[in-house]
């Protein structure tokens, strides 16, 4: 039986170290794209690594970037993937408005790039290829909740970038005969999350805050309302798309909204906090009324563990986002099995258990920096 190689750009991504675990089970051999850095960046995918001098390693890393076409074309050629998840990408928002021109050449023409360097070689007919688009495409959301035929409003340089790089996907598809798919991800999160991303940097905050390791959170705008699903399941679901008979395009969400006000709140429950909000716009805190159990003893009534940071609000900003995963469920049968509140239990729980590391070296003396950059 030949084997199925894959090859994963965003690699040593949330979603890369995912997909690159669930491929590996399936068989495949796994070819992945990380990026030269000062400092170890495998971190995520270090449990998986294969010794490269082992017979029939089936998972191996490349030197590359999206940014350079030679560097994509050699690495191509050199696996001859069966299928390509271009997952890599300059991938937060907020900071695409402070590097708009890099966003827009990583996740715009990098897209690029990587199809023509399929097609250049020959390809096109053999390789399936998977672009990461986002829910961000909805911007300013014209029909709620969004499908696959709402029009697209970007808010960000990130979300025009990736909106290139959703019809230059479609492009190929039409003009090649590519199977080429769009899956339209709403926001997915897990223990693995950038830290900087809202849901990690409530669950990495407070459960610092909980061990004593950091005093409070600044938050941006936390009225902002998310579809929140679990990385897992969503790249079950990028799998699925290119096993079909014919490529389609896909919006992947649970159909379930909520504010990061709540996940605020159901991450301090997990941790036996009970907060009250008061207060409104730049003035309003979070100020805890009650604490039980022993997972935060450095916390009291009384304490504000959440204040608001203008420098958090973004020049435009998506206010409401809300996915209907329909066309999923019916055509592909795909169902998201992890709730938001269950992944935000498992999010504070691993949070917590490295909290409590840390809390334990600075009580011996080992005091480590805890880095609150974010
Ligand atoms: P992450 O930010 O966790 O991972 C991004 C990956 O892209 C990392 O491996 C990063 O490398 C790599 N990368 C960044 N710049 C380059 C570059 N110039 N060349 C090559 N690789 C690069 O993102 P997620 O895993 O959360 O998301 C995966 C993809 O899905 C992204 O394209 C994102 O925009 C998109 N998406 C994500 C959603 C979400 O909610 N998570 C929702 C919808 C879409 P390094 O580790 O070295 O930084
Ligand atoms: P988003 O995710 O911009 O939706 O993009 P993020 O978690 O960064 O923000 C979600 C919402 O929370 C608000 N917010 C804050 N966000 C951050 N990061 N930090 C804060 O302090 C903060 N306070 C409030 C934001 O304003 C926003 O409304 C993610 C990325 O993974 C994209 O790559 C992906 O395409 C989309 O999800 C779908």
């Amino acid at each position: 039986m030949t084997v199925k190689k894959a090859l994963i750009t965003g690699i040593t991504g949330q979603d890369g170290s995912y997909l690159a675990e669930f491929l590996l089970e399936k068989g495949y051999e796994v070819h992945g794209i990380k990026r030269r850095a000062s400092l170890f960046n495998t971190q995520r995918v270090d449990h998986i690594y294969q010794d490269p001098h082992i017979d029939n390693a089936r998972f191996k890393l490349h030197y590359g970037d999206l940014t350079d076409t030679s560097n994509l074309t050699r690495i191509l050629s050199e696996v001859k993937p069966d299928e390509v998840y271009n997952l890599g990408a300059q991938s937060h928002v907020a900071v695409s408005f402070e590097a708009p021109e890099y966003t827009a050449d990583v996740d715009g023409i990098g897209t690029l790039r990587l199809l023509e360097a399929i097609r250049f070689l020959g390809l096109e007919k053999t390789c399936r290829f998977y672009q990461a688009s986002t829910s961000e495409l909805y911007g300013l959301v014209q029909e709620i909740p969004q499908r696959e035929t709402t029009p697209f409003h970007p808010r960000s340089p990130y979300a025009v970038a990736k909106m290139y790089a959703y019809w230059i996907t479609v492009n190929y598809r039409e003009a090649y005969g590519m199977y080429a798919c769009n899956g339209i991800l709403f926001n997915h999160e897990s223990p693995r999350r950038g830290e900087t991303f809202v849901t990690r940097k409530i669950t990495r905050g407070l459960a610092n805050i909980a061990q004593g390791l950091e005093n409070c959170l600044y938050m941006g705008n936390i009225d902002s309302l998310r579809d929140w699903g679990h990385a897992k399941d969503y790249v079950r679901m990028q799998w699925m798309m290119l096993q079909q008979d014919a490529p389609d395009d896909f919006v992947i969400a649970t159909g379930v909204q909520y504010s990061v006000r709540e996940f605020i709140t159901w991450s301090a429950r997990e941790l036996g906090i009970e907060l009250a909000f008061t207060g409104s716009d730049v003035d309003e805190t979070a100020t805890v009324v009650s604490v039980t159990g022993d997972k935060a003893p450095a916390v009291k009534p009384g304490d504000v563990l959440v204040r608001i940071d203008p420098r958090y609000f973004r020049p435009a900003e998506v206010e409401t986002l809300l996915g209907d995963p329909t066309k999923a469920k019916e055509t592909l049968g795909w169902v998201p099995e992890i709730t938001a509140q269950e992944m935000c239990a498992e999010m504070v729980a691993e949070d917590l258990k490295t909290a409590k590391r840390h809390a334990l070296l600075k009580a011996h003396g080992m005091d480590l920096p805890v880095s609150v950059e974010n």
